[in-house]
């Protein structure tokens, strides 16, 4: 592996990497130590089950010997996590027989190029027998789950190996995945790489039971898979930056994205002066400096729902939006706006209009038949006052899973449906013209503050806070993938590497 200080790659997991001499009879917890680091090679490994009808394809392939992605097609899965529960995969879930797991690690140059130091490669636990190669030999094996075991690599990584450039050894390395991409809005239309890009996706947020909000790399992979499932292509990260982690899989498998910055709540006229601006305008640019790099990054979004009507709202909007563009050239900038199309300030200085909006459920509620009047006429009036692109940002409808009613009433999953396909009448009509995009409220159930509006927080969520699917799941899975086989290019045959080991590239 030539360009890195040290090509590993290990088979089988979860491990750890350390410097820990073991003690004699007993196995340590490997802790830090003035004498010992520790290397956690928990995260994102390459994986695949062997589904051969004796399961033992793997070993008569020898795929223990060249990196894993060589010997077929592989996906990512966590570790630590069990590879059953993260899948949208069936066959997975019910899986038994060998898996196979594999990291590329790199280690400091210190623990390859100092003989004295021992190199331990440690496995926390993996079920149920495990055998581990590293850089296809052979280093232990391991029956049962639940307990560790380890195994002394010095030898292998101590090869000697040493990155060079033409002008000598290199004292440090920073490694970049690029995706190079093209953005542009017309009159009507969402361009990326000059071809009109229809965003069918979902809303977000970090949240999850028990952990609330907080990164979690199991909770993102099972997104992942049912973004995948759902048919999704984007999101918008409502109302606030996500962590880098989930920008980096949006790069990945192609997830494109509305990067929204932590602009909620600009009700009050005080929202509007000074200190606020300046705050705001610092928050852009840390925003940028973070996710500019990340190709699957197409729109800013400055703000959600401010009272843009308020009269400072004008200036306030043009002097952010116009310092976001810039500080970065490439994207259009938006703002999320659920006020009149004739009384907003703000509405000038975007690139794209995006619109809330609750029809059917925070007023005339429980009037579906009501839903394409209003969504038609809604359209027509921002479009005609601007001949800018349209996003429906939001719609959607409070569904506690399992209330069900027919005919539909509030709360139920068969109201939620029909809501949803309301508004999808329109959007079919007016996504021929300028609507470039919709993105339901919300992909899954969140904890709120309470309210009589939030029965145990919002569950405007097609998925449960749990991530099962509400009936109107399915109804917008058919409608997402439909639009991606009616939207899609043809991909060429040569695949994007970084993209060649994801279950994701369409
Ligand atoms: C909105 C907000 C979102 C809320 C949602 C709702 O307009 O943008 O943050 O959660 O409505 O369900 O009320």
């Amino acid at each position: 592996m030539p360009g890195r200080p040290a090509g590993s790659w290990a088979l089988l997991g979860p491990l750890l990497w350390s410097c820990a001499l073991a003690l004699r009879g007993g196995m340590l917890y490997p802790r830090e130590s003035p004498s010992r680091e520790r290397k956690e090679l928990d995260g994102l490994w390459s994986f695949r089950a062997d589904f051969s009808a004796g399961r033992h394809e793997g070993f008569e392939q020898q795929w223990y010997r060249r990196p894993l992605r060589e010997s077929g097609p592989t996906v990512d899965m966590p570790v630590p996590s069990s590879f059953n529960d993260v899948s949208q995969d069936g066959q997975l879930r019910n899986f038994i027989g060998w898996v196979w797991y594999e990291r590329e690690v790199t280690l400091p140059q210190r623990w390859i190029q100092d003989p004295d130091t021992r190199v331990v490669l440690r496995i926390g636990s993996a079920h149920y027998y495990a055998i581990v190669w590293v850089n296809g030999v052979h280093v232990t094996e391991h029956e049962g789950g639940h307990l560790p075991f380890e195994a002394d690599i010095s030898k292998l990584v101590q090869s000697g190996l040493t990155a060079q450039t033409a002008s000598g050894p290199m004292s440090d390395f920073y490694t970049l995945p690029v995706g190079i991409r093209t953005v542009a809005v017309t009159e009507s239309r969402f361009l990326i790489n000059g071809k009109p890009f229809y965003f069918h996706g979902v809303n977000k947020h970090e949240d999850s039971d028990i952990r609330g909000r907080g990164f979690d790399l199991t909770l993102l992979v099972k997104d992942f898979h049912l973004l995948r499932w759902l048919g999704a292509n984007s999101f918008r990260t409502s109302h606030y930056p996500y962590a880098e982690e989930v920008m980096q899989l949006c790069d990945r498998y192609g997830i494109v994205v509305i990067d929204e910055c932590p602009g909620v709540g600009i009700v009050l006229p005080q929202n509007y002066g000074n200190v606020s601006l300046q705050h705001h305008l610092e928050v852009m640019e840390e925003l940028v400096r973070r996710d500019k790099n990340h190709p699957a990054v197409v729109m800013w979004s400055v703000a959600n729902e401010p009272k843009s009507f308020l009269k400072p709202a004008g200036y306030y909007f043009k002097t952010v939006i116009a310092h976001t563009k810039a500080l970065d050239p490439s994207r259009p900038v938006t703002f999320v706006t659920n006020s009149n199309y004739t009384t907003d300030l703000g509405a000038p200085y975007v690139d794209v209009i995006c619109i809330n909006s609750y029809y059917s459920w925070y007023h005339d509620y429980g009037h579906l038949e009501l839903i394409r009047l209003q969504l038609e006429s809604q359209f027509e009036s921002w479009y005609g006052a601007y001949q800018k692109p349209i996003i429906q940002s939001e719609y959607g409808a409070e569904t506690i899973a399992g209330f069900h009613q027919d005919p539909p009433l509030m709360f139920t999953e068969e109201y939620q449906k029909s809501m949803l396909e309301q508004y999808h009448l329109v959007l079919d009509q007016k996504r021929k013209e300028y609507v470039v995009g919709e993105l339901v409220w919300n992909f899954a159930d969140f904890m709120t503050n309470q309210s009589p509006q939030r029965p145990v927080g919002n569950k405007k969520g097609i998925f449960t806070r749990q991530r099962q699917p509400k009936s109107a799941a399915f109804l917008l899975r058919d409608r997402y993938w439909r639009l991606a086989n009616e939207t899609r290019y043809h991909r060429s045959s040569v695949r994007p590497r970084c993209l060649g080991n994801s279950p994701f590239t369409f």
